[in-house]
């Protein structure tokens, strides 16, 4: 029953890419099951198999499929309950599931899609229709992807948005949480930058932020760092798992790169150039909100700017 044909042949939408091998995770508690959605996917798919809801779990948290094909009779651990704590985490929750079941009265089809799948498939499958049903999934899940990525970007700076920003410290403080590590944010405000577009007009003005956000971006970042547009002439960095002293440091290290750039501003009260005003905050997150945090940090870019500005405070 397989076939070696790719799921996506190369012109299916120009400007879009879809995975060459899709990661396909195949969870059913009878192995002779799982035999016969291999047969029709191991050509065209990496495929992943579980044969339990913990299991389930686990393997989806290290191979991050594509898509899940999900049986719902298991014992201990079922395929509405694996379902509901995929849904339940940020990582997992946008991964589409499809379940596969012989259980396909309408209460029971109503149910798994209340809990989050996007498809119900009766067992015994028909390969032909599994598999393009599949296929119309992995393809809504890539176009989905490309709008959330659209939609996370600074459309000046080609940095990442607010949005982004506001996502990421959410999902990071929750991290450093659990793991009782340090979270730092850096908040810079490029100074006197009203007088910049006075003197220069917007547009110049425009073409200073994009330099200052390539300036920002171009410093050497971890992983899980950020760097995005917090509004207007500011701009914010998150570090996980990153103390103040290291935080300061890359601060230091920013406004340095900054300032040596020596973009020409005639009208600053500070210098001959752009500069930039840092403040700096860690935090272990704990049970307070994580607005404290970025509240702190906004204290201390106030310091910087009472201070004199072109400076570094945290
Ligand atoms: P300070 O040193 O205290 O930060 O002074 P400032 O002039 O930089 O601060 P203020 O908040 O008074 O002015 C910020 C200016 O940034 C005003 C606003 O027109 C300008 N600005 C905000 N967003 C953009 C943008 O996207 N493009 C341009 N060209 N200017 C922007
Ligand atoms: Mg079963
Ligand atoms: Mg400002
Ligand atoms: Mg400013």
């Amino acid at each position: 029953m397989s076939d070696s044909k790719p799921l996506f042949p190369s012109d299916v939408v120009p400007g879009m890419s879809y995975p060459e091998r899709p990661k396909l995770l195949i969870v059913d508690d009878q192995p002779v099951n799982i035999q016969v959605l291999y047969q029709v996917f191991s050509a065209s798919c990496e495929v992943f198999m579980a044969t339990s809801g913990k299991q389930a779990l686990e393997v989806c948290q290290q191979k991050k499929p594509d898509l899940i094909l999900l049986d719902v009779v298991m014992p201990d651990m079922d395929g509405i309950e694996v379902c509901r704590a995929l849904k339940a985490e940020p990582e997992s929750q946008d991964i589409p599931v499809i379940f596969v079941t012989s259980q396909d009265s309408p209460e029971e089809e109503t149910l798994g899609l209340e809990v989050g799948a996007v498809d119900f498939i009766s067992k015994p499958v028909n390969p032909a229709v599994v598999k393009a049903r599949v296929k119309t999934h992995l393809m809504l899940k890539v176009q989905a992807d490309a709008l959330r990525e659209l939609a996370s970007v600074d459309g000046l700076t080609g940095i990442a948005n607010r949005r982004r920003f506001d996502e990421r410290i959410e999902a990071e403080w929750r991290a450093c949480r659990r793991a009782e590590q340090p979270l730092s944010v850096i908040m810079i405000d490029v100074d006197h930058f009203k007088k910049y577009n006075d003197h220069y007009g917007h547009l110049e003005g425009d073409t200073c932020l994009k330099a200052v956000a390539k300036a920002l971006k171009e410093n050497e970042w971890r992983g899980r760092d950020i760097v995005s547009r917090y509004g207007g002439e500011e701009f914010v960095c998150l570090m996980p798992e990153t103390n103040l002293e290291g935080a300061m440091q890359k601060a230091e290290a920013i406004r340095e790169r900054l300032f040596k750039l020596a973009l020409p501003h005639a009208h600053s009260d500070t210098a001959d150039r752009v500069t930039i005003s840092v403040g700096v905050a860690c935090t272990i997150p704990d049970e307070r909100d994580l607005s404290s945090l970025l509240s702190a940090a906004d204290s201390q870019l106030y310091k910087a700017k009472e201070g004199g500005r072109n400076r570094v405070e945290g």
